[in-house]
This record gives structure tokens, C-alpha cells and sequence, in this order.
């Protein structure tokens, strides 16, 4: 297999994906339910369909194309990641991961190998949360985790429920249901190949990364709730100031994750919205959100503890008062080791160095990995740059990883091989 045509097809495949987004030139704006997220998945199943694969749309939007292999009711292999994005990001996050899968399928073809199991190739629904502040949204519902009061509860910034999004992007929410898999009948192994988003790969020189954990995520809508008065008139010990409350939060949000410690223990305060928003008006109210990870579930709790603490104690101090949503809870997650050391022969048999590494990014494999056998590969990302205009990894990059992965799913999963390989 040459690795220079597996270069040229995956980049002739991103290459059509860049006009897709609501930022021309300021990076890759691809909200979940967007007519740029259509105009993508459009382009998807014809690549898909093109590379021989059967493709279905699921009720929550991910994209699915199935090859049979020679055991149809085998359970399949899903090859998957994210095609949304974040605002201005870059062309590689989520989307490399499905291009490469479908690059293994025409690979796949081109060697005349069946797989035993079925393969699929899965392009999820709204990974980043970008519109209505959750995440992973895609392999929630197929994991069965999503319901009405889900669809009702979370709404974006025009007050668009997810529920009526899903509806003006031609789903049908009520039977959401529908999207959830019988994963232990269904589904063999989930492998997501992902861009690092970091720069340990680039800096160590090693061309593939083998994730052994990925770290747990909370996130949070805070709002605070003062009283608007006029900035000149109003004396200082008599306004009740959602800025001055909300930024004494924001200020320690840094200091309490360095307090916490651990491996991957970060706190991220990346969205502030005040109300009405005037310079000479004292705030009424101020929104921020809270993104808080680590290796450690007790290192997450002990920082929203701290902050519910401290919100507590800052706003019944200046008669203020506050609310706090929360948008996405979800523990630190093991990958597969079985599939992990399939990987890592299949690296040495292909000559490609490798290390394993966590991840401090949260993936779509973070939802599967407590129920389904996964494990993510990651490519260098260029000065470990991610989430903005400038994210660019190497085509040679995700060559490697196509052929790294093809090798494993040939090496375990053919009638060739060993029956007992991982299922
Ligand atoms: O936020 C993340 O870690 C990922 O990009 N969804
Ligand atoms: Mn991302
Ligand atoms: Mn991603």
C-alpha cells in the first residue's frame, strides 16, 4: 500500500471540506444543525458512498457508512469522530478521524482484504458542544444517554432548543431513541484517529500517539445576578455588582486548579456575557462558563467545589444571586488495552514510532470507552496549535495513521487470524 497515494487521497478529501464553515477566512465554524453541517455531511455520504460504503443518517444526525464483512452479523468495527467544530477553528479536528476511516475502507477495497466484522465508518453530531454548551451530543445518543427533557432543556444563544434545531435540520427529535445502539450486540471496537491538539508528539518527534486515557470533563453555565444602577451616582458599598461578583469567581477559577493538582487538572473560563452590557451601567447580570478536567474525578469535584463555595459566600455577602447549570458531566475514561497493544505491534511491524499518552482533550471515545472496547491514535499537531485558524497537522501524518489502523483491523480482524482477537 502506498503510503504517497494514501497522502493524496486524504488530502484531496479535507481539501473539500474547508468552504463549509460560517467564518470564511477566520478558521472552521461548523455549529451542529448549521447549513455548513449539512452542506458537510452531504459531501460525506457521497465520499462514502463513493468508497463503496452503504450510508445512513441517524435520528441525532451522525453519519454512518457500513461495509459488510464476511460475518454480517459479526459486531462492526466503527471507525468515527466529529464533524463539527469550534468557532474558528481549524480544518483537522473531528473531521481527519472520519477522512482516515474512510481512506482504510479504500484501502480495504484496493487490497481485496474482507474483514471479518462488518466496518463502519461514523461521523458524529455536535462533539464540541459549541451551540448549546453540552458535548458529545453524537455518541450520547447512540450510547442511549439522550432523552426529551435533554432536547427541551438546552437551548443556544437565540433560546433555539436543541429539540427545535433538530427539527429545522430535517430530524424528527421525538424518536431520538431510535439512534440508541445495542453497542454490546452491535459494535465490536471504537477507534478514533484525532489530531493531538497539543504539542508532545511535534516536540518528541514521534509520529504516532496511542491514547491510554483521556481525562473526565465538567462544564457549567454560572450566572450571577446583581442590580443595574447608574456607574457615576451609585456609591461603592451600595451596589449589588454582578461584575464585581462574577470576576472574583473568574479570577480564582486558574488558582484553584493549580491548588488541585494531578495530571491534565485544568479549569477554563472561556465565555463571559454581561448584562445590559453598558459602560455606565452597574452589570445586572453576568453568564460565564466554567470548563473544568482532569485525570482525577476527586481533582474536578474539589474545584467546583470550591467554586459553588465561593460563589455562595461572594454573593450573599453583596446581596447578590446566582445559578449554576450544568452542561456536561463525564468521568476520566481508560482506553482499551487490548486494542491499545494490537496497535502498538502493528506501529513496530510498520516501523512508526509511537508513545502512549492521555489526552486532555475530550473525544467522542470518551463516551464510548466505558461501554464500548476504544482507543484513539494521535497525529502531531503543527506548534501544538487546535481550536483556531492556524490548526494544521500533515497529510503524511494521517497517511501514517491510516496505515497503522488498516494494518491492526487486517492483522485481527480477518479470517486469516486468530479468532479469540478482542471479541
Ligand atoms: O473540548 C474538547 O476537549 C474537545 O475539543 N471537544
Ligand atoms: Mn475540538
Ligand atoms: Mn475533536
Amino acid at each position: 500500500m502506498d503510503k504517497q497515494v494514501t497522502s493524496t487521497r486524504i488530502q484531496k478529501d479535507m481539501e473539500l471540506f474547508e468552504p463549509f464553515t460560517q467564518t470564511p477566512g477566520q478558521g472552521i465554524t461548523r455549529l451542529p444543525f448549521s447549513i455548513e453541517v449539512r452542506k458537510c455531511v452531504d459531501v460525506l455520504t457521497k465520499r462514502m458512498e463513493r468508497a463503496g460504503l452503504t450510508v445512513r443518517e441517524d435520528v441525532a444526525g451522525n453519519l454512518i457508512g457500513r461495509l459488510e464483512g464476511s460475518e454480517p452479523d459479526a459486531p462492526a468495527l466503527v471507525i468515527g469522530s466529529h464533524f463539527d467544530s469550534v468557532k474558528s477553528g481549524g480544518n483537522f479536528d473531528g473531521m481527519a478521524g472520519i477522512i482516515v476511516g474512510i481512506e482504510i475502507v479504500r484501502m480495504l477495497r484496493d487490497s481485496g482484504t474482507k474483514l471479518r466484522n462488518p466496518i463502519e465508518i461514523m461521523g458524529t453530531h455536535d462533539e464540541e458542544g459549541m451551540r448549546f454548551g453540552t458535548g458529545f451530543f453524537g455518541t450520547k445518543a447512540m450510547m442511549g444517554e439522550i432523552d426529551d427533557e435533554y432536547l427541551l432543556r438546552l437551548k443556544d444563544s437565540d433560546g433555539v432548543s436543541l429539540y427545535d434545531a433538530m427539527i429545522c435540520y430535517g430530524l424528527s427529535p421525538d424518536k431520538i431513541k431510535d439512534a440508541a445502539r445495542d453497542y454490546q450486540k452491535e459494535i465490536a471496537a471504537f477507534i478514533e484517529v484525532h489530531i493531538e491538539q497539543g504539542p508532545v508528539l511535534e516536540n518528541s518527534g514521534t509520529q504516532l500517539g496511542l491514547v491510554n486515557s483521556i481525562v473526565g470533563m465538567q462544564r457549567y453555565l454560572v450566572t450571577v445576578t446583581g442590580r443595574p444602577d447608574h456607574a457615576g451616582t451609585t456609591p461603592m458599598d451600595m451596589r449589588i455588582d454582578a461584575m464585581e461578583c462574577a470576576s472574583k469567581l473568574i479570577s480564582r477559577m486558574s488558582d484553584w486548579a493549580k491548588e488541585a493538582g494531578g495530571e491534565g487538572t485544568v479549569a477554563t473560563v472561556g465565555f463571559v456575557q454581561a448584562a445590559p452590557n453598558a459602560m455606565n451601567i452597574i452589570a445586572q447580570e453576568v453568564i460565564f462558563s466554567v470548563d473544568v478536567r482532569s485525570k482525577e474525578a476527586c481533582r474536578i469535584d474539589q474545584i467546583v467545589g470550591n467554586m459553588c463555595a465561593e460563589l455562595e459566600a461572594v454573593c450573599s455577602e453583596k446581596g447578590a444571586t446566582f445559578k449554576i447549570d450544568e452542561k456536561l458531566k463525564v468521568p476520566p475514561a481508560s482506553l482499551d488495552e487490548k486494542l491499545l497493544a494490537m496497535l502498538a505491534k502493528s506501529c513496530c511491524k510498520l516501523g512508526l514510532s509511537h508513545m502512549h499518552m492521555p489526552s486532555g482533550a475530550g473525544h467522542d471515545s470518551l463516551q464510548t470507552a466505558p461501554k464500548i472496547d476504544t482507543a484513539m491514535v494521535f497525529v502531531p499537531s503543527k506548534n501544538g496549535r487546535s481550536h483556531c485558524p492556524e490548526e494544521w497537522t500533515e497529510y503524511s501524518d494521517l497517511a501514517n495513521a491510516a496505515h497503522l489502523v488498516y494494518d491492526t483491523l487486517v492483522s485481527n480482524y480477518t479470517h486469516s487470524t486468530s479468532k479469540e482477537a478482542h471479541f
